[in-house]
């Protein structure tokens, strides 16, 4: 057995996502957000079930609150619920739902758990999607005006801002394959999709640091801003050269397309160039690409596995598709494969020296409660041991690795798959909305406690 420490201060977390937990979707004025739309029609999530009690999170915030400092957490990412703030998209404010997560946000400050805050994590508001969505410019403006308000009112009070939760997925599975809300099957907008989240992304930065101007040179701003990407580490099925190429072509549909753009200031032509021949081109104007290109304080980054490619002529959009995997997998169908941490966290660091966090980690498995009255999850247990030693082999190689957090704090709403899929530290029993502790909840709380872990 070695030990393995982390650096003081290193921030051990857990993540959850307003839509996913919250329920209460349309109490204190909270208007209708693509979500909602989007389970209210059948067909649209696998076991027919919807977010609008999930986890009923919105009336159990302080008892949640408490699993977390019992659990020792050094910082909570939560997103919040657009249509909550602005239930139409635009101004006047609900000041009901900013109430929500005022409270929250004070409790967590109260137990020191620093408050990590998404301001996008997939819930536009219904009324911008009936204009166009993210497919029209003029929601990356609403998006920064909405942005600037939770600036203003809240921003002091959240030492971590990010801007948006994987814009990849957004673009791809909301307006390209429409498994995700607002469900669009359309590749023909979907580079201006990705070109408009990042240009409000961009436009987001500008009015916090407007709001929040840099201290003295060589302090720390407080509080920070970044953005939080998916990356799949990409591996081509074969070395046959069509594999090679479909596998460089997926690593630039999800990973280059938005990490050259933000660190880069353009996109990647190989990318743009595959779109364009098959008529999909994003409506980039003069001077977007400087605004996409703002300087951010720290990169987050989700990872849960690898991707192995092999190309596909029927595929018409990438010509790739996804390799059965050989190894053991995660509920989700996901290869259990820990150096995806190390990999993703090279592929940034080779982009940008900002400090880097696993904003997402974690597998779902097929929990349930033992006679005992525990949820013996061990394999959850290994799956998270194996991918923080990576994050610590990481450190070591001298990567800035500031903090981890597990997806997710509790079993949740899991966007298509509905609740079948058990994602969390704690169990939640969905007949009564009770939560159980995972034997990785208490294994976690050790990692904390002890700031590292035996391997
Ligand atoms: C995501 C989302 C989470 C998911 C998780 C498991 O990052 O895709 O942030 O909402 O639930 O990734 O699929």
């Amino acid at each position: 057995m070695t030990q393995l420490t982390f650096p003081p201060g290193f921030v051990w977390g857990a993540a959850t996502a307003a839509y996913q937990i919250e329920g209460a979707w349309n109490e204190d004025g909270r208007g209708e957000s693509i979500w909602d739309r989007f389970t209210h029609t059948p067909g649209k999530i696998a076991d027919g079930s919807t977010g609008d009690v999930a986890c009923d999170h919105y009336h159990r915030w302080q008892e949640d609150v408490e699993h977390m400092a019992a659990l020792g957490l050094k910082s909570y990412r939560f997103s919040i619920a657009w249509p909550r703030i602005l239930p139409t998209g635009a101004p006047p404010i609900n000041e009901k739902g900013l109430d929500f997560y005022r409270r929250l946000i004070a409790a967590l400050n109260e137990r020191g758990i620093i408050p990590n805050v998404t301001l996008y994590h997939w819930d536009l508001p219904q009324a911008l999607e009936d204009r166009g969505g993210w497919a029209n410019r003029d929601t990356a403006l609403r998006f920064a005006e909405y942005a600037a308000l939770l600036f203003r009112r809240l921003g002091a009070d959240v030492p971590l801002w990010v801007t948006h939760n994987e814009p990849f997925i957004q673009t791809f599975y909301g307006y390209g394959t429409g498994e995700y809300a607002p469900g669009r099957r359309d590749p023909r907008v979907m580079l201006s999709v990705a070109h408009h989240l990042l240009l409000s992304h961009g436009l987001a930065v500008q009015a916090f640091r407007a709001e929040f101007p840099s201290g003295p040179a060589g302090e720390a701003p407080c509080p920070q801003i970044g953005i939080v990407l998916i990356l799949w580490p990409h591996h081509p099925a074969s070395q046959r050269p069509w594999d090679l190429r479909a596998s460089r072509f997926a690593d630039g549909a999800t990973n280059r397309l938005f990490l050259e753009p933000l660190f880069r200031g353009r996109y990647p032509e190989d990318v743009l160039r595959h779109f364009a021949r098959r008529g999909i081109r994003p409506a980039i104007r003069p001077g977007d690409l400087q605004v996409i290109n703002v300087p951010i304080d720290f990169l987050g980054l989700n990872t849960y596995s690898r991707l192995v490619t092999r190309f596909d002529p029927l595929d018409l959009i990438g010509g790739a598709r996804q390799a059965a995997s050989s190894g053991p997998t995660t509920a989700m169908g996901w290869e259990i494969y820990p150096p995806c941490i190390i990999e993703t966290l090279r592929q940034a660091r080779a982009y940008t020296s900002v400090p880097l966090y696993i904003t997402e980690n974690g597998a779902a498995f097929d929990d349930a409660v033992a006679p005992d009255g525990g949820v013996h999850d061990d394999a959850r247990v290994a799956y998270l041991r194996e991918h923080i030693a990576m994050a610590h082999r990481a450190i070591q190689e001298g990567i800035d690795l500031r903090g981890y957090y597990v997806w997710t704090l509790l079993d949740n709403f899991e966007w298509s798959h509905g609740f079948s899929k058990r994602f969390g530290l704690l169990y939640t029993d969905y007949a009564s909305r009770r939560r159980i502790w995972k034997r990785s909840a208490h294994w976690y709380r050790e990692v904390i406690s002890r700031n590292g872990l035996e391997v």
